[in-house]
């Protein structure tokens, strides 16, 4: 029964309505589209369909457009090899990240924060949202050169929207961020996880599927999920997860077991495919850390439950 009064869009719209703040900023792109829409209205993919990029480029970069991040020349070879790699294989390593220390006092902070409360598990395992809880954080997430480098391979500036922290395994099956995390135009958006501790096959290590970004962007469409005018779609998200496993087996695409060493970091391309392994051994902890960037002026939204997303900037 409830999953039934969730289908109705209505529902979301009431609360979007009294999250004026966070979502206004979509109004002015909306106008410049041509849609009318206001700024608690529901929005899909299919409100996109047609309009020039919908079906985003993958950036091409280079040397030269590394060369001018201050961040790529402290890099070892291997990850500046990585990065020069980005836009065929979708994503890249920079070892090393963050120094022991850095991990040490953000592994510190969050344990600190669950033990007074200030932040707590969401989704069974999750920490969302805790850089606007804690200014070490947040200032991880918006570190100046970190910043610099994700804009250079986004082609515009990169806006920190969500952190998410683990201390186990997430085990989330493969999926495409770009359905959580959909942008008009489509791309626009990056993933980085942080290691913050050795990650090893006992304890989850996140997985991914080089290349997977060149596929097209599943969206509701693409499993019968898109609902009528008043009502989202009828789909469970197992059915999301088949249709994605389905097409990696179509796609033979190879997967690849992030065995990260702590502090390593890894960005990921919006259309990757990527996931959590099982978590075999739960006497041990997979503590890890997951920024989302937005990048500027998209249009954010959640193309499952056909919501925008609020864009809350911390305190
Ligand atoms: O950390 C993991 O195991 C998965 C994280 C993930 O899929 C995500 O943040 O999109």
């Amino acid at each position: 029964m409830l999953n039934f009064i969730k289908r109705f869009k209505i529902s979301y719209a009431i609360y979007n309505f009294f999250h004026r703040k966070e979502l206004l900023h979509n109004e002015i792109q909306y106008k410049k589209l041509g849609l009318s829409k206001k700024y608690y209205s529901s929005i899909s993919s299919k409100d996109f369909e047609g309009l020039p990029g919908s079906n985003s480029e993958i950036p091409s970069i280079d040397d030269s457009i590394l060369s001018t991040s201050k961040l790529y020349h402290t890099l070892s070879s291997s990850s500046k090899e990585s990065l020069l790699n980005y836009s065929e294989n979708g994503f890249a390593v920079l070892e090393k990240y963050l120094s022991e220390e850095q991990v040490d006092s953000i592994n510190q902070e969050i344990e600190t924060m669950l033990k007074n409360g200030t932040v707590k598990f969401t989704n069974v395992n999750k920490i969302m949202f805790a850089i606007h809880k804690s200014t070490l954080l947040r200032e991880t997430g918006n570190n100046k050169d970190l910043i610099e480098l994700l804009s250079l391979l986004m082609g515009d500036e990169a806006i920190l929207f969500q952190s998410i922290n683990f201390i186990m395994g997430s085990e989330q099956d493969t999926h495409s961020d770009s359905i959580h995390m959909t942008t008009y135009p489509l791309g626009g958006l990056l993933g980085v996880w942080i290691a913050l501790e050795d990650i090893t096959l006992e304890n989850g290590p996140l997985h991914y599927y080089p290349k997977s970004h060149k596929l097209p962007y599943y969206m509701n469409k693409d499993y019968d999920n898109e609902g009528t005018t008043f009502m989202l779609g009828d789909k469970s998200y197992t059915a999301y997860e088949t249709m994605m496993s389905n097409k990696i087996k179509e796609h033979q695409l190879e997967k690849i077991n992030f065995c990260a060493k702590k502090g390593d970091l890894l960005i990921w391309h919006a259309n990757l495919l990527h996931g959590g392994n099982e978590h075999l051994n739960k006497n041990k902890t997979r503590k890890s850390m997951v920024f989302h960037y937005f990048k500027k002026d998209s249009i954010c939204y959640h193309e499952i439950t056909q919501r925008p997303a609020l864009i809350k900037y911390s305190e």
